[in-house]
C-alpha cells in the first residue's frame, strides 16, 4: 500500500512535469504566486490531484501537492516536494524530489503519517500517530535497503522515545531518564511492541549489551540511515 501511494505520487510528479513541459515559455516574474494545477488522475470527471507549482525563467517546480486518494474529495495526502541540482543538459526542468509527505492512512479525515525522504526515493523515517490521539508517537527509522529498521514510541508524550524496537529485543526506559532499563526479545515487531508496552517477559538490560547504549552492535542490516551511528566509526 505505502509502495503504491509512492508510485502514484511519483507519477503524478511526471505527470504534472509533462504537463507544464509545453508552458515552460509562458515564464513569470519573480514573487509569482504559485500556481494551482488539478488533475483528474482517476479519470472520473472530477480532479483528485493539486500541483501547486512555483514558476520561474526556464523553470517550473512543484512545491506542495495534495492528492484525494479514496476520491472522497477531500485531500487524504500532502506532500512537499524539493528538487534537485543535478539537472541533465536537455531537461528544462529540475528533477523534483518528494521530501516530505503526510497522509491520512485510516481516512478518518485526521493526518496520522507522515514521511521525511532523502533523494532517491530513501525514506529516512516516519512518524505515526497510531492511536490516533493526535500526538505521533511512534517514529519508524529506515535503512538503505528502503526497509524500516528500528521503531520508537514515546508512550509518555515527553518529546523522547522510552522504547526502541530492533528486529528481534526492544530495549524499555521505564523511568524515562534517557537510558533503557529493561530489554524482551522476540522474533517479530509486533510481539516485541507488545511486550514492550506491557512489560511482558522483560529482564534488566545489560549495559553492555544495549543496542541503545551501543549503536555498533546493532547488525549492519538494522542500521537506519538516520541516528544509525553509521558514519560514526
Ligand atoms: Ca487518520
Ligand atoms: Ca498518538
Ligand atoms: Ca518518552
Ligand atoms: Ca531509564
Amino acid at each position: 500500500m505505502k509502495k503504491i501511494s509512492l508510485i502514484f505520487s511519483l507519477s503524478l510528479i511526471s505527470f504534472l512535469l509533462i504537463l507544464n513541459c509545453g508552458d515552460s515559455d509562458r515564464s513569470m516574474p519573480a514573487g509569482a504566486p504559485i500556481e494551482v494545477v488539478g488533475v483528474d488522475t482517476s479519470g472520473n470527471g472530477q480532479k483528485d490531484a493539486f500541483g501547486y507549482m512555483l514558476r520561474s525563467k526556464g523553470n517550473t517546480r512543484i512545491v506542495y501537492q495534495e492528492l484525494d486518494k479514496n476520491g472522497d474529495r477531500r485531500s487524504d495526502e500532502f506532500i512537499w516536494v524539493g528538487s534537485t541540482s543535478r539537472r541533465s543538459k536537455d531537461a528544462p526542468l529540475q528533477e523534483a524530489v518528494k521530501v516530505y509527505e503526510e497522509s491520512d492512512e485510516n481516512n478518518d479525515g485526521t493526518i496520522d503519517t507522515i514521511r521525511w525522504f532523502l533523494p532517491n526515493e530513501y525514506i529516512s523515517l516516519i512518524l505515526k500517530d497510531t492511536d490516533n490521539d493526535g500526538y505521533f508517537e511512534t517514529t519508524q527509522y529506515y535503512n538503505y535497503q528502503k526497509k524500516p529498521v528500528r521503531t520508537e514510541i514515546d508512550t509518555n508524550q515527553d518529546g523522547l522515545a522510552d522504547i526502541f524496537i530492533w528486529s528481534s529485543r526492544a530495549e524499555i526506559d521505564t523511568d524515562f531518564d534517557k537510558t533503557p532499563d529493561l530489554v524482551v526479545f522476540g522474533t517479530s515487531k509486533l510481539e516485541l511492541e507488545e511486550k514492550a508496552v506491557n512489560r511482558k517477559e522483560t529482564k534488566p538490560l545489560n549495559k553492555a549489551t544495549s543496542y541503545f547504549l551501543n549503536p555498533k552492535l546493532i547488525p549492519f542490516e538494522e542500521r537506519s540511515i538516520i541516528g544509525s551511528g553509521l558514519f560514526v566509526e
